[in-house]
């Protein structure tokens, strides 16, 4: 996908490596990031750096949203976000919605730290197509994280305008989305297309920036859009515990997060 760009990493096994019905899913033993999981030859995550991303998706559009009881999560097969969404008390339903089934078996199996996401009794999982599942719902979520792979192959679908619609309509009022939103510096032209998206449809759009070392240019974007709060400063106060079990997300680290180089400023604008 990024030709003449590479990111090498030592593997010591390969601990699991099969076509499922949609994809090449690759597991590794790597010498100095523990497990990394790839699909179709893109890292997914590394438990060095797999934090970063798992709590700044979910944190940011959580603890945005004054009172979020109802949360939909759409990929994520590993499960990470679901394990922080397991953090906070006040969501009651978390409904769950994977087209990769073997996504999910891989992540129990041999990455129990991300699969324990799955353990929440407040989770409901459905294996089916993320676009389909979000066609059918209007008015039932108070937020929606779509943790996706990229733009080609099974994710393709979550970068489209009718997709980001399904979501609009699958909000209650006042509610928030939060996606994958690819690299300020790698995927320019993704990155507009996402904020040109949300900026369209939603009431609030921001753009947040986060350091993830394995991600291509060592960082990834995460595109919001609200109904009504707004994105860039936190909503509701996180509690010592919670804040003690995290290792990226702080409040001050919300508010940084959208502050962006000037160069990436001017492309979420003129997008
Ligand atoms: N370019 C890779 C983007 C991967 C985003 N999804 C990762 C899944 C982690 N829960």
């Amino acid at each position: 996908m990024w030709p003449g760009v590479a990111l090498s990493l030592e593997i010591m096994e390969t601990i699991y490596s099969k076509k499922s019905k949609f994809q090449q899913i690759d597991l590794y033993q790597t010498r100095h990031h523990g497990k990394m999981l790839v699909l179709d030859g893109i890292i997914q995550l590394t438990e060095f750096d797999e934090f970063t991303y798992q709590e700044m998706m979910t944190h940011l559009p959580l603890f945005s949203h004054p009172d979020p009881k109802s949360v939909l999560v759409i990929g994520g097969g590993d499960g990470g976000v679901l394990r922080e969404i397991g953090r906070h008390d006040v969501v009651e339903k978390i409904d769950f919605c994977e087209i990769d089934e073997a996504v999910i078996a891989v992540s129990k199996k041999f990455l129990p730290e991300l699969g324990c996401g799955f353990d929440d009794s407040r989770v409901n999982v459905h294996i089916g197509d993320g676009n389909a599942f979000i066609q059918k719902k209007i008015n039932a979520y108070d937020v929606i994280i779509v943790d996706s792979s990229d733009p080609i192959g099974p994710g393709e679908v979550l970068f489209k305008k009718a997709f980001y619609e399904g979501l609009k309509n699958a909000l209650k009022p006042g509610g928030i989305i939060a996606t994958q939103g690819e690299s300020i510096f790698m995927h320019q032209e993704w990155v507009g297309t996402l904020a040109g998206i949300t900026r369209e449809l939603f009431l609030v759009q921001a753009y947040a920036n986060i350091y993830v070392p394995t991600y291509p240019g060592g960082n990834i974007g995460i595109c919001m859009g609200s109904l009504g709060p707004k994105l860039v400063t936190p909503a509701r106060q996180i509690c010592q515990s919670i804040q003690d079990q995290l290792k990226y997300y702080t409040p001050q680290m919300h508010k940084a997060a959208f502050v962006l180089p000037y160069f990436a400023e001017k492309l979420l604008k003129e997008s």
